[in-house]
């Protein structure tokens, strides 16, 4: 059955329906909490992908995973463009090469590149034709055909991490490459104008013997303030 709210000089009602709450004891969310960071805490990104398939279906899911994001006003402002086609991932590759060439090479400062030095990265990408699929993720703007969205970036950061947790769940393995720009991303994937690609995702199975570089995460009582 579908239901109103209504309020004395509130807005228009509109339709609601029953919340399916999810219904745990304090104990299970606790153990649930604690398992699920236990998995999160051994998520890495990677760069060494092998170029072996992925399994039927789990990127489909990934998405649909994804979509589930809370978004501003509900607008759902994201599309994820799926790459397989080896020639697609050259073309890919090439057009962020060059982007990156420009960056390491010009446009980065040597505070930003300093930052960088540990991660050990430079202008190549082998990984975007290593992986058996890069995910692009576009951001949906106003256009002739697509409502104007609120809060894009927060929605569809929140959506990426979505992903990045349910293919991290699935035993995949991610990186989160931003190119910059990124303007190109519309041509390779054959986007329109009002989509703008905001991530590049590269996803795969790690390759034997992968390395990552040895960070730490910090410690709870540095991120975590209780008032
Ligand atoms: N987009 C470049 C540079 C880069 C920037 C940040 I901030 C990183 O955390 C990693 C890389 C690249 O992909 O190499």
């Amino acid at each position: 059955m579908v239901h109103t709210t209504q309020s004395d000089q509130g807005p228009t009602p509109r339709p609601t329906v029953p919340l399916r709450p999810m219904r745990v004891t304090a104990q299970q969310a606790e153990e649930r909490a604690e398992t699920f960071h236990a998995l999160m805490e051994r998520r890495r990104t990677v760069r060494d992908f092998d170029p072996g398939p992925l399994p039927e279906g789990v990127l489909e899911w990934a998405v649909r995973t994804a979509s589930t994001a809370p978004s501003g006003a509900h607008v759902q402002p994201w599309r994820f463009v799926v790459l397989t086609d080896p020639a697609r991932k050259r073309r890919l590759r090439e057009a962020a090469e060059a982007e990156e060439r420009e960056f390491y090479g010009r446009r980065a400062s040597d505070e930003w590149l300093e930052a960088l030095a540990p991660l050990g990265t430079d202008a190549h990408k082998p990984f975007l034709e290593t992986a058996p699929a890069v995910i692009v993720v576009f951001e949906v703007h106003k256009g002739p055909h697509t409502p104007r969205p609120y809060y894009t970036k927060e929605s569809v950061g929140i959506a990426v991490g979505f992903l990045l947790a349910t293919l991290h769940q699935a035993g995949l393995a991610t990186l989160t490459h931003t190119p910059s720009p990124m303007r190109f991303l519309n041509e390779v994937c054959e986007r329109p104008a009002e989509e703008r690609g905001a991530y590049v995702i590269p996803v795969g199975y790690p390759a034997p013997g992968a390395h990552v570089p040895d960070l730490r995460r910090k410690p709870l009582d540095e991120v975590m303030i209780v008032l």
